[in-house]
């Protein structure tokens, strides 16, 4: 198995970051993927010997996408650069994706601690699992860490840049055939630092509505448009 690009989407996670960090896996080399952080999480990453994408435009999905160019390997991931999800998780994803012939493979959360999960961010997921499922999309998680061949990720294309890019990116790997797997992952406390989505019900709104015009912009088996407005998330 040769090494796996991981890209870690950032806004602010100077706190939690170095946890991410201290536990990849080897063979698992970070690109961390910020667009405004304040509080010095690139200098962090860089000081740490980490790849650093700076991305002009605001929103996950820019980030991701900017984060997605900058991999180098055949095979990457992505997963939340908040410490909520163990990187431990990934070795086990790529032999599943190698060794099942699956196009993608995600996590589906499962807490490990009381509280970690709030009612409306439950909420929303249930909702939009059931979307996906009426899409032919059968997850139940909105894919929070993902493993995926690079350029295969890069041919979906994927337009959205904010909040949307998850699903949007599950309902095209639907709509182009891609044999989905999905796998249980543990769902801890953020090691530091602060929610910018679901921490709060302000965040879950404005991703479910990120993700609706997502939904919207994706009709069954749609190819790739142009890059549109995400909403920028500050
Ligand atoms: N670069 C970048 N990262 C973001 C943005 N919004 C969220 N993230 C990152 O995406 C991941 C998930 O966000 P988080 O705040 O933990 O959302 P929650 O898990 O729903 O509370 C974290 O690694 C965040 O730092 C953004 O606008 N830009
Ligand atoms: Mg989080």
């Amino acid at each position: 198995m040769g090494t796996v690009d991981v890209v870690l989407p950032c806004l602010d996670e100077v706190d939690a970051l170095p946890t991410v960090l201290d536990a990849l896996p080897d063979g698992f080399a970070a690109v961390v993927a910020d667009n405004g952080s304040t509080d010095g999480t690139p200098e962090l990453a860089a000081a740490r010997g980490v790849l650093v994408v700076h991305e002009a435009r605001k929103g996950y999905g820019a980030a991701v996408h900017a984060g997605l160019e900058a991999t180098r390997t055949e095979v990457v991931a992505v997963i939340d650069a908040d410490g909520s999800l163990d990187p431990a998780a990934l070795p086990a994803m790529v032999a599943l994706l190698h060794d099942t012939g699956v196009d993608l493979v995600v996590g589906r959360r499962v807490p490990a601690a009381r509280g970690v999960w709030p009612w409306h961010a439950r909420l929303s997921n249930l909702v939009l699992s059931g979307l996906m499922r009426v899409r032919g999309v059968g997850v139940r998680d909105i894919a929070p860490v993902r493993v995926a061949r690079r350029q295969a990720l890069l041919d979906l294309g994927i337009t959205d840049r904010a909040f949307g890019y998850p699903l949007e990116l599950l309902i095209r790997a639907g709509a182009a055939g891609w044999r989905i797997r999905e796998v249980d992952v543990a769902y801890r406390p953020r090691a530091g630092g602060r929610s910018k989505v679901s921490g709060s019900v302000r965040g879950t709104v404005r991703a479910v509505r990120d993700m609706t015009r997502a939904l919207a912009r994706t009709p069954h088996g749609a190819p790739p448009a142009e890059p549109t407005g995400g909403t920028p998330n500050r």
